[in-house]
């Protein structure tokens, strides 16, 4: 009986079926490929960037945004006019099982994602929407979604191939060099620049102490500076602090504003703290001193002192002082 019955059903709706069958290419919900992040095989040098920045889509299409650096990155949505707020609260909260709707009503994030994890989300509205990144200051892009009746104008091949084109861009557009150091007793700890497409602002960074291994002799200071304009850095020595935003407390403040140490022994704890530019100005905010962005440490004693930017030890950001006598 059943059966009799589906097979009616079938033969009467068949031509409809056909009908909506040809119609679906034109109704389906395209689902679009981004990544986030890219970086050197070594990890020193990473991209923070949404690639490709700028992608126009239709509404009730998808896109999936793929984690592509050890460093990590958030995929963050916020309503318009909604005060930026910390990586670490979400926007309040976080979007789970990595999904997400997104019409500018209710912001969406996900948590610090690193490579090989996915976000996709859904817009339902066409609007043009700025994608952020909640961890990193410059890092953004534009999504525009389209009404139905408005083409596309590119594809996923295009994209894929800005996206890559953008990638090698970034990654050769810094080096932390070979300095010509008068100043032996100087590292450079980091180097970066922030550039932009019409899409948004990246930046591209280079974690790394220029010099993996420092000689002085005990008695003498060793200076590090950062020259990024976005990323901080720390020189830590012995034990990793919970919070690594500010100094140990045996930390002193030189007169032009630099953070200062004494290490008496390879047993000692000293930690800078973040070592960072001010942030970047804009009319409206409240100015601000300049940013702390040399950290100085004199060595009492000879010995071999290893030390860590807590931040981004987990990238290869390490080095060493060696103090002869
Ligand atoms: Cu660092």
């Amino acid at each position: 009986m059943a059966t009799r019955n589906s097979i009616r059903f079938f033969a009467i709706c068949r031509p409809v079926l056909i009908l909506l069958t040809l119609a679906i290419p034109q109704l389906a919900q395209a689902q679009w490929q981004a990544t986030v992040g890219a970086q050197s095989g070594d990890l020193a040098k990473q991209a923070m960037a949404f690639l490709p920045s700028e992608m126009w889509i239709h509404a009730g299409d998808s896109i999936t945004w793929t984690f592509d650096s050890a460093e990590p990155h958030t995929v963050s949505f916020l309503k318009a006019g909604q005060v930026r707020p910390p990586d670490q609260v979400g926007c309040p909260g976080f979007s789970p099982d990595g999904f997400a709707t997104f019409d500018g009503s209710t912001c969406v994030t996900t948590h610090r994602l690193k490579e090989g994890q996915t976000f996709t989300v859904t817009f339902p509205t066409a609007n043009n929407f700025k994608l952020v990144c909640l961890i990193h200051r410059n890092m953004t892009a534009t999504v525009h979604v389209l009404g139905l009746s408005e083409p596309l104008p590119y594809d996923q091949t295009f994209y894929d191939k800005q996206a890559q084109q953008e990638r090698e861009r970034l990654l050769s557009a810094i080096d932390l060099g070979s300095h010509d150091d008068q100043e032996e007793n100087h590292v450079h700890a980091g180097a970066g620049v922030i550039s932009a497409t019409p899409g948004g602002s990246e930046n591209a960074v280079v974690m790394r102490f220029d010099h993996e291994k420092t000689f002085v002799h005990a008695g003498e200071t060793v200076e590090w500076s950062n020259s990024d304009p976005t990323a901080s850095h720390t020189i830590t020595f012995g034990g990793e602090p919970a919070d690594p935003m500010p100094p140990s407390g045996n930390v002193t403040v030189d007169s032009d504003g630099a953070r200062h140490a004494v290490i008496n022994t390879t047993a000692d704890s000293v930690h800078s703290g973040f070592i960072v530019a001010s942030p970047q100005e804009r009319t409206g905010l409240a100015q601000l001193p300049p940013g702390v962005t040399r950290f100085r440490v004199t060595f009492k004693n000879p010995g071999t002192y290893l030390y860590i930017c807590a931040i981004h030890d987990e990238l290869g950001m390490r080095g060493t002082v060696i103090v002869l006598p």
